[in-house]
């Protein structure tokens, strides 16, 4: 049976080091009766949207079964989780608190502080509510004011039993392919409306952030960040350029402007009407000190020049993917990890999510994974390298908790370290949940540099 096993020395196996599982709203909850509707329902309903044509409205049932679910996260032994408040299910349109949401997310929270783990809140993982979306949703400004609000409301009652607080998740996913390529909600196209709706996430976590930190001073606040390392296709001089402008558009793009003040110079690659407004003050607001960087990774990405000498992907020729067609390229991770410390000064990190997608198959009651254990066996000893050259990593979130809706593809790609079947929501532990377990259950008290 395939372990996860990291170096004995490692910091990553003391109790020091913070391990958790992670999950989002819209992926997990069902109870569509319980919210209003948000971006992702109307997309789902849509035609030719979603690959197996499903939706929403039950996925793991977890507004049902949540207690147990928070069980079974504590049967692991981690140290915290990290999951994501739904919008429209704590607001009405008007404004007010929908109280029964509300208190959802409350017990929620008092359950997991209860059973003393960490809880980490994202407040937005990409269910905007529908009715900001038919206002111009990311496209409009107002929706960065919006959030503001929302993000008071929800600080307001959480407080500081939040450990931290993410504002959003994968900012890239929701402008880029949510406005730009619009296989993701809420469908639209165009590199304008693309790069609009990234400057305008971006003011809304600035705004969120200066909220977040008046009324839990106490909490970590930060944003989390998708990156896929960019890889030349050859050493071909255009390719090298093109690579260069794919990593500052699809990654820079929403570090940059965080830590730095800036977007990344690719942006004069683009028209005039392409360009964002960047109102005055705006990029004040935006790099704001975070107290944590999120990094969620899963592959890197090769690129080549097209015919103008912009970039575009070359698919993947290698064998070693996983069931969403994905390199393994655990070295990119670590690669990924120095590099951004030699670019920037970093805040400390949390890799928020990292995972696997494969073909799990349940027989006699039992999923034997071998395949993701694998994965996250090398991806948590990329951790530990980055770590080892300076990188400074507080903890790890595997993706997913459990198998779920995994948006335009459906229910077809099974995520989770616990498998549920759909039919029966029963949920049950895969290989790699015991072996992460294992691992979790491993760590020993106190870490003194090198010594265990
Ligand atoms: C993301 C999201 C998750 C996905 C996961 C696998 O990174 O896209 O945060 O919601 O399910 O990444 O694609």
């Amino acid at each position: 049976m395939q372990k996860i096993n990291l170096p004995d020395n490692s910091f990553m196996l003391s109790k020091d080091f913070l391990y958790g599982v992670a999950t989002s709203s819209f992926q997990i909850e069902g109870d569509r009766k319980g919210r209003l509707d948000c971006i992702w329902d109307t997309f789902c309903s849509q035609p030719h949207t979603i690959e197996d044509g499903t939706n929403g409205d039950i996925a793991c049932e977890h507004i049902a079964n949540w207690k147990q679910d928070i069980a079974l996260v504590d049967s692991l032994g981690v140290d915290a989780y990290r999951l994501s408040i739904s919008w429209p299910r704590v607001m009405n349109a008007d404004g007010s608190v929908n109280g029964i949401g509300m208190r959802f997310y409350i017990n929620l929270v008092d359950e997991l502080v209860s059973r003393n783990m960490k809880v980490f809140v994202t407040l937005y993982h990409w269910d905007l509510p529908q009715y900001l979306e038919d206002e111009g949703g990311w496209l409009n400004r107002k929706t960065a004011y919006a959030f503001e609000k929302y993000a008071r409301i929800v600080a307001q009652a959480l407080g500081e039993k939040v450990h931290a607080y993410a504002t959003l998740n994968e900012p890239f996913c929701s402008a880029y392919l949510g406005y730009e390529t619009g296989i993701h909600a809420p469908g639209k196209t165009g590199v304008a409306n693309g790069r609009k709706a990234a400057h305008h996430l971006l003011l809304a976590h600035g705004l969120a952030l200066k909220s977040l930190r008046e009324i839990c001073p106490n909490s970590l606040h930060g944003i989390v960040l998708n990156f896929s390392t960019c890889h030349a296709a050859s050493n071909s001089d255009a390719d090298k350029t093109a690579t260069k402008w794919a990593d500052e558009y699809h990654n820079q793009w929403y570090l940059k402007p965080i830590l730095d003040g800036q977007y990344p110079a690719v942006i004069e690659q683009l028209a005039q009407d392409e360009r964002p407004v960047v109102a005055e003050g705006d990029m004040e607001i935006i790099s704001q000190p975070i107290d944590y960087l999120g990094i969620n990774y899963y592959t890197r990405t090769v690129y080549r020049a097209d015919a103008s000498g912009w970039f575009e992907v070359v698919p993947p020729t290698d064998t070693n993917l996983t069931a969403m067609g994905w390199e393994i390229t655990p070295d990119a991770f670590t690669e990924l990890l120095v590099d951004l410390h030699h670019r920037y000064t970093l805040p400390p990190i949390y890799i928020t999510e990292n995972g696997a997608a494969m073909d799990d198959e349940l027989i006699d009651g039992e999923v034997l994974d071998n395949d993701r254990t694998a994965y996250f066996h090398s991806h948590l000893n990329a951790v530990h390298d980055a770590i080892e050259k300076g990188v400074d990593i507080k903890g790890y979130f595997a993706w997913s908790l459990m198998d779920n809706f995994e948006w335009a593809l459906g229910y077809s790609k099974r995520f989770g370290i616990v498998y549920v079947d759909y039919e029966t929501q029963k949920r049950t532990i895969k290989q790699s949940g015991n072996a992460y377990a294992e691992l979790v259950k491993s760590r020993i008290n106190g870490y003194i540099s090198g010594i265990k």
